[in-house]
């Protein structure tokens, strides 16, 4: 039997995703709150964690990753996530549409489909499933669009149709938001709007509907995880409320490491 810690085993690191996500600022509290100093928590993209995830995975290797849900990896691998009994990463939360000033009169019935664009967890999995498996994301969009007509119907009852007018969507490439944003830019696209999605970073994305250079996102995750964007920009946002319930961040690991808190990694 080996005597590392857990630490020596992953050379103190935490592979972590893009430096604008909120998941990052997260992460960087927990290791102050359980003084984690010798850790780092590196840099990349949801991309590159999970192309490590996997790698590790198949190897039985030790990972600590930074994770949240909804999304895939969960559905795919055994993992857990590790307790975190001093609360650094808040409680579960919702994820909200956003549009800039003025869009309700610019464009009644996209602002009404958006307004009306709630879904759950689950469904957001499948679309995230399908295009984890390969699908491109606009084919898994339409995919579901078409197998969930009724919820289609909810979102754009009432919404006057689009005379070919662009919508600009903002999003990060974050799984679960590609999933989201592809979605209702094609149940937008069939509603009769242009749609032109734009992957940015999450400080553009907020800053894009606030100086109105783009419409509308899919992707703001509150009250927690994006609450410094939203709180600086607040003033120039429409907040249209959740579209989906039930989130959640924290670190993860492969089930088949013994660890099971984030107290854990002082050892
Ligand atoms: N996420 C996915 C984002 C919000 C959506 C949890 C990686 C973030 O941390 O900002």
């Amino acid at each position: 039997a080996s005597s590392d810690n857990v630490g020596d085993t992953v050379n103190y690191e935490i592979t972590g995703i893009d430096p604008g996500a909120g998941l990052m600022k997260a992460t960087e509290k927990a290791m102050k709150d359980y003084k984690l100093s010798d850790w780092t928590l590196k840099e990349g993209s949801s991309t590159a964690m999970t192309a490590e995830l996997q790698k590790a995975y198949e190897d039985k290797e030790p990972i600590i990753i930074t994770g949240w849900t909804p999304h895939w990896m969960y559905q795919k691998y055994d993992l857990k996530y590790l307790e975190d009994p001093k609360g650094s990463y808040g409680k579960g939360e919702n994820i909200h549409t956003v549009v800039k000033r003025g869009f309700e009169e610019e464009a009644p019935g996209a602002y009404k489909v958006l307004d009306q664009f709630h879904w759950k967890p689950s469904d957001m999995e499948e679309v995230m499933v399908d295009i984890q498996e390969g699908m491109d994301p606009k084919e898994a969009a339409k995919k579901w669009a078409k197998s969930h007509s009724k919820a289609v119907q909810q979102w754009t009852k009432g919404a006057e149709k689009g005379n070919g007018q662009e919508i600009v969507l903002v999003y990060v490439a974050w799984e679960s938001e590609i999933a989201s944003t592809n979605v209702i830019s094609e149940v937008l696209k069939q509603h009769g709007y242009a749609v032109n999605m734009k992957q940015v970073e999450a400080g553009p994305m907020f800053a894009g509907i606030a100086d109105g250079s783009a419409d509308a996102m899919v992707a703001a995750w509150l009250p927690t995880t994006h609450a410094d964007y939203f709180e600086r920009y607040k003033n120039e946002l429409v907040d249209l409320g959740a579209n989906l319930e039930g989130t959640k961040l924290g670190l993860s690991v492969p089930e088949y490491m013994q660890i099971d808190s984030i107290e854990d990694l002082k050892k």
